[in-house]
């Protein structure tokens, strides 16, 4: 009934078409940074960044986001995440119409909280907003339920990662901080390093 080319032609399609499904699923994008590019500095010394190759638990190695129809996942790797008395992860989220900036934060080895505001705004609330801080994995994992970001057709993404090594109170200006910025070597005072495009789907 079917000329023996065209079922030659079935059975080669026949194994592109098993791999269909997975290819209409979302694309992990990945962003790889240098690794011992953090920064330390105190507030005393604002803004004078020093290199800091030692520091680890800052130094953000790679990135990677999935953006499906629901949910933008991200999971920024770090050299070695370790407890400090104060992690702060930022990711900043561009899409077509605004800026977000989401912000987990852990206290020594308390459970790690997450907050979404507007560039410049108040945090507002957004049901299903987590993050995971993983230890044995070195990642601190957010995942951003679409809605609360406007549900935009792209973002780009900047992440940023401040680390605390020591807590005392009595001398605030001598506390070392350590940052690294996901997209750049080092860290800039006054703008985040800005990923690509990352399309919903
Ligand atoms: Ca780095």
């Amino acid at each position: 009934m079917f000329p023996r080319r065209l079922i030659g032609l079935a059975a080669l399609l026949a194994p592109v078409a098993l791999l269909l499904p997975a290819a209409a699923h979302a694309e992990t994008v990945v962003t790889v940074d240098p690794v011992g590019d953090a920064r330390a500095w105190t507030y005393f010394q604002e803004f004078q960044y020093v290199p800091a190759p030692q520091e680890a638990s800052a130094d953000v190695i790679r990135t990677a986001a999935a953006f499906v129809p629901r949910r933008l996942s991200v999971a920024v790797h770090l050299r070695d995440l370790q407890v400090r008395p104060r992690h702060d992860t930022l990711v900043r989220i561009w899409t077509p119409r605004d800026i977000f900036d989401v912000t987990a934060e852990r206290l020594s080895a308390q459970r790690a909280t997450v907050s979404v505001a507007r560039q410049r705004g108040d945090a507002f609330g957004c049901r299903g907003l987590s993050v995971a801080y993983d230890g044995a994995a070195d990642t601190v994992a957010l995942s951003v339920p679409a809605r609360c970001i406007g549900s935009p057709r792209w973002v780009r993404l900047g992440v940023e990662v401040t680390a605390t090594p020591e807590a005392d109170p009595e001398a605030q200006t001598a506390i070392v901080h350590f940052a690294d910025d996901g997209h750049r070597g080092g860290v800039s005072e006054n703008s985040v390093g800005k990923g690509p495009r990352i399309h919903r789907g």
